[in-house]
């Protein structure tokens, strides 16, 4: 198969991408718009991207909002609490039906490459064990990594350090936290330190919830720096939410920064769910609640944008629309700026392959898996104006999904 007419981010004018069987086998310049043969897909100028990427949502936790109460606070700890209620009835079949629903939703925008956190503080890990079957029956359609994910924490749950061992054990592909959680300071930093052990032992990704609060005195991000800079393993480590940043005093994050560039640290920001869980505690001025996303990414770091949930004890909205989560982080975090609307794709892109590792996995280039899409506009800035979408989603060379644009007529 064949894409004609396509526009590269990046790269000036039209293309050819050639696919052969599951791999890119060539990209060529077209002089000027071509006709399409029998079997190509026509982009009609149109970008052709590498697949969006979820970098961070909970799939077991997803479709249980109200059940069986609402979050009536808001906050990110009646979330929690109203899951426990929850969790306690979750079933293997109740958790891969809800998980492959939402994945279909997320491939229905044209994502192929999910990190799902699963709720591992649950002696029976039932969650877990389904989640495992998911990642092996949804292979054609994303790739999907299983973070355990402590959410009562592990040096505040029972069992939590043995059942983090069990879960990597049982096929966990990240390793996860929660400091601001732990009972303590002193049980948030053992925390950290135990988690990168564990990581660092198995040869093992990782992936913090780490200071999302609006407490200002939360500094866990400091400890998993610093233990991912001694390591050597700061490209394999990431913050998720951070979102005491947008309450630390700049003395200390001038401090901070300076840590977290040494450290080459990855970050996810999920702005619409911390747009709603933070700022609780306010009345006005209230804050937004956010990590400092333009501010990471002015200083070179690398930042990305994920959805976090989709209709549960946290958050109630979400449809799969990884766009939606873009336009509302960058209006979010005042990055709607020239510069930011020409590459605002990289939030949702190439920034969110890099935090998750996917290396040569990943991306529009010769040899490399014949995974891509065709989006509705011909670049960045006009895909966030016109509140685009996937068009069509290729996975190993084969069409996954392709979306008829909807049609206004005048009258
Ligand atoms: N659990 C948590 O600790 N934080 C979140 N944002 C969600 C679950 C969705
Ligand atoms: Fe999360």
């Amino acid at each position: 198969m064949n894409i004609i007419n396509a526009r590269l981010r990046g790269k000036e004018g039209l293309f050819r991408v050639e696919l052969d069987g599951e791999r890119i086998a060539a990209i060529a310049p077209l002089s000027s718009p071509s006709n399409p043969a029998v079997g190509d897909l026509d982009a009609g100028g149109n970008l052709v991207t590498a697949p969006f990427i979820e970098p961070h949502i909970h799939l077991d936790a997803t479709l249980t909002a109200g059940e069986p109460n609402w979050n009536m606070t808001g906050t990110l700890f009646e979330g929690i609490e109203r899951w426990a209620e929850r969790k306690a009835t979750v079933t293997h079949e109740d958790t891969k039906t809800r998980a492959k629903k939402t994945i279909d939703m997320l491939v229905d925008h044209g994502i192929q490459h999910v990190r799902t956190h699963v709720d591992v503080t649950d002696p029976s890990l039932a969650a877990l064990k389904a989640m495992v079957e998911v990642r092996d029956e949804t292979r054609h359609l994303i790739n999907l990594q299983i973070v355990a994910f402590p959410q009562e924490g592990i040096e505040s749950f029972a069992g939590g350090r043995a059942l983090m061992e069990e879960a990597i054990a049982i096929g966990a592909d990240v390793v996860g936290g929660i400091p601001h959680f732990e009972n303590t300071r002193e049980q948030g930093v053992s925390s950290v330190k135990f988690l990168m052990d564990l990581a660092e032992r198995k040869d093992l990704l990782v992936d913090v919830h780490c200071d999302e609060t609006d407490d200002p005195q939360s500094r866990f991000l400091e400890v998993l720096a610093e233990e991912a800079r001694i390591r050597g393993m700061g490209a394999r480590v990431t913050a998720s939410h951070t979102t005491a940043m947008g309450s630390y005093d700049n003395a200390y994050c001038s401090k901070l920064f300076r840590l977290l560039k040494q450290s080459e640290i990855n970050f996810i920001s999920c702005p619409t769910e911390s747009i709603h869980l933070q700022g609780r505690f306010d009345s006005y001025p209230k804050r937004r609640g956010l990590t400092r996303v333009a501010e990471i990414d002015r200083a070179g770091m690398n930042i990305c944008f994920a959805q976090d949930s989709i209709v549960d004890p946290w958050y109630p909205l979400g449809n799969g629309n990884i766009m939606r989560i873009l336009e509302a982080g960058l209006h979010i975090c005042h990055m709607l700026g020239y510069e930011d609307l020409q590459r605002g794709l990289d939030l949702i892109t190439d920034n969110s392959a890099r935090t998750l590792n996917l290396g040569e996995g990943y991306g529009i280039e010769v040899g490399r898996p014949a995974n891509l899409l065709i989006l509705s506009a011909p670049n960045d800035y006009e895909m966030i104006r016109t509140q685009g979408h996937a068009l069509a989603s290729i996975r190993n060379g084969k069409l996954l999904m392709q979306r008829t644009p909807s049609r206004v007529e005048r009258c």
